[in-house]
């Protein structure tokens, strides 16, 4: 096993041996509170066209209430505004980008970074590094149709880990060339991983929605050099 799997499996570990503890003070605290990453198991993968996979898992984070609570009030959300045409416009969601080493705003995210690096690691060969936090406020935010492909995606093959809090969107994606789309609903705790050639073969987006749909909140963990 490579150094960087073996650091983030002990790390794993130690998080497993804090979950223990706080279980024995369970009596006295509200466990309702605790946010617990799961084991991965059960993990449903669906092969895609052109080499692309989607890989889904309901419940990854339990306590997601309390996760959801914590990074819509702890996070410095950013409001962006960019280039269309001729015109600039408001970015439809929030956002807060956090890089290499920089420290997450839940230890569950940590959590969740290192067990997703640990079960990936023979198929992707390198440690999620990045969070990239999203916030929907409702179902006019949105993201348009792309693929991850600045950095090294553009060429290699790569995957983007995405846990979802709050209230549950569809995750829609369509090959690049042409075909038919394909929704991944993306819940409350739950993950969707998309790898293989994902993000240079395939695009994906967050549709408007005209549903009356709560506030949604997206952690995308990628690789270092790939946004
Ligand atoms: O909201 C999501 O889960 C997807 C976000 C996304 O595709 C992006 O920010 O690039």
């Amino acid at each position: 096993m490579q150094r960087w799997a073996e650091e983030a499996l002990d790390r794993c570990s130690n998080v497993a041996y804090a979950g223990r503890v706080s279980e024995l003070q369970g009596s006295l605290l509200d466990l309702a509170d605790e946010v617990v990453v799961n084991p991965l198991r059960g993990v449903h993968r669906m092969p895609l066209a052109h080499g692309a996979w989607v890989d889904v898992m309901t419940g990854l984070v339990g306590g997601a209430d309390r996760l959801y609570a914590v990074l819509r009030h702890d996070v410095p959300w950013r409001a962006e505004r960019r280039q269309m045409y001729d015109s600039i416009v408001d970015v439809p969601r929030l956002l807060r980008f956090y890089g290499e080493g920089e420290p997450l705003p839940h230890p569950a995210l940590d959590s969740a970074r290192d067990a997703l690096s640990v079960h990936y690691a023979d198929e992707l060969g390198e440690p999620f590094t990045t969070a990239g936090l999203c916030l929907y406020r409702d179902g006019h935010d949105s993201v348009a149709w792309h693929g991850d492909r600045i950095g090294r995606s553009r060429e290699q093959d790569t995957m983007v880990a995405i846990l979802s809090v709050g209230a549950p969107r569809d995750l829609v994606l369509r090959p690049r060339g042409g075909g038919s789309s394909i929704k991944v609903p993306a819940g409350h705790g739950d993950l969707v991983v998309m790898g293989g050639s994902c993000q240079r073969t395939w695009d994906h987006c967050v549709p408007k929605t005209s549903r009356p749909v709560g506030p949604r909140i997206s952690v995308q963990f990628r690789t270092a050099g790939v946004r």
